[in-house]
């Protein structure tokens, strides 16, 4: 151990050093404690012995006997943890028990950031009259793409690099039609078999996509779904929901923007984009937004007449907004992380900071 002794006090440090080093017991860390630093002991001593000094020497001396206590107490506090650690290493691998020494320290869990804003969004939407829903992780085709007016041979399955289940007996993957869901908005379809109208739902969950993972980008990420049925819905409803969740999420006014956007399940469709936290940090080079100033957090839009049909909601009477929310984009947002591969990474180094 490195000290700033005055070198009187080197060879006190040095005698000490070495009992303490050589110590392999609590007991024998106290009573180089008690040699030193109780009453009568060597740094007693030297504090005693002040009022003799010339005074000139005297601050001097009180110091150099002050950073002695110092040091001497480091040095025993280092090989106490080194102690105790080979203790609990001995216990680990079975070699021993000492009941004296404490157990090992218990590591406190917390939610991880995508749970946090999950809920975050659930009380928000609650509050505004919306129900939750969960649907299944493996979803048919059907749910997935077809009565979302995506047929098997419709480009915009292009969009959506799915992964396929394996079902014995089936020539290719894809032939049974079971798949991870590639997005929460199979969930709407489960929604409108299962709810009369007027209804509104939101639908947080995890989907998969084989994609180029980069980071902005998983294979494995995480949506909320939103969609509300009813009479007389317009666009205007939707964009005044989407500013009210974004304003209780943010705590302030987001500046966003609304694209026209394509989705067979929508009519008309948006992607609705919110401006980039980071650049201002971060300056040029951002990898979040790709330079752009602009994140692409919410496509929405009307929902399909023939969607509503092909459920058994009448088109005539009832009209319906959806949003297919990037949760996980909303998350990075929301903490500034920098790579989306954080979330989903597992390192404790990362999550340990929620
Ligand atoms: C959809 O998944 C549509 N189901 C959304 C929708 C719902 C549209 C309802 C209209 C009405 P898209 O493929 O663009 O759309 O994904 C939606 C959001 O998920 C994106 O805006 C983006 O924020 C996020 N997202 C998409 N791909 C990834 C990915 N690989 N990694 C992380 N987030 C992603």
């Amino acid at each position: 151990m490195e000290t700033t002794l005055q070198p009187e006090l080197q060879g006190h440090f040095e005698t000490a050093q070495a009992r303490i080093a050589a110590a392999t017991s609590a007991e024998e860390l106290r009573a180089v404690d008690r040699d030193y630093l109780d009453k009568g002991g060597v740094v007693a001593g030297l504090l005693a012995a002040i009022p003799t000094l010339p005074p000139e020497q005297r601050r001097g001396a009180g110091q150099g006997a002050n950073q002695l206590k110092t040091a001497v107490l480091g040095a025993i506090d280092v090989r106490k943890a080194e102690l105790e650690a080979d203790a609990i290493q001995a216990a680990r691998s079975g070699k021993g028990f000492d009941p004296t020494l404490p157990g090992t320290p218990m590591r406190r869990g917390s939610l991880h950031p995508v749970t946090r804003v999950t809920r975050e969004l659930e009380d928000i939407f609650s509050s505004m009259g919306y129900g939750i829903l969960d649907g299944p992780e493996v979803e048919i085709d059907a749910f997935n793409f077809e009565r979302l007016n995506i047929p098997s041979d419709h480009p915009a399955r292009d969009m959506h690099d799915t992964f396929w289940c394996k079902v014995d007996g089936a020539e290719r993957d894809s032939d049974m039609g079971l798949l991870l869901r590639t997005h929460t908005s199979c969930v709407q379809v489960r929604a409108m078999e299962k709810l009369k109208p007027p209804f509104r739902v939101v639908v947080p969950g995890r989907v998969f996509r084989q994609e180029s993972v980069d980071a902005s980008h998983e294979h494995t990420f995480h949506q909320m779904e939103g969609l509300v049925v009813g009479e007389g819905l317009t666009v205007g409803h939707l964009i005044g929901t989407m500013k009210t969740f974004l304003r209780e999420v943010f705590q302030k006014e987001i500046e966003v923007r609304l694209r026209p956007g394509y989705f067979p399940f929508v009519e008309p469709g948006f992607e609705l984009d919110a401006r980039c936290p980071f650049c201002e940090t971060v300056g040029a080079g951002c990898k979040v937004c790709k330079q752009t100033s602009w994140v692409e957090l919410c496509p929405c839009g009307m929902v399909h007449p023939s969607v509503l049909k092909l459920s058994g909601i009448d088109p005539e009477k009832y009209t319906g907004f959806a949003f297919g929310l990037g949760l996980s984009r909303l998350v990075m947002l929301r903490y500034e992380i920098d790579d989306i591969r954080h979330l989903m990474g597992g390192d404790t180094r990362f999550l340990s900071q929620f």
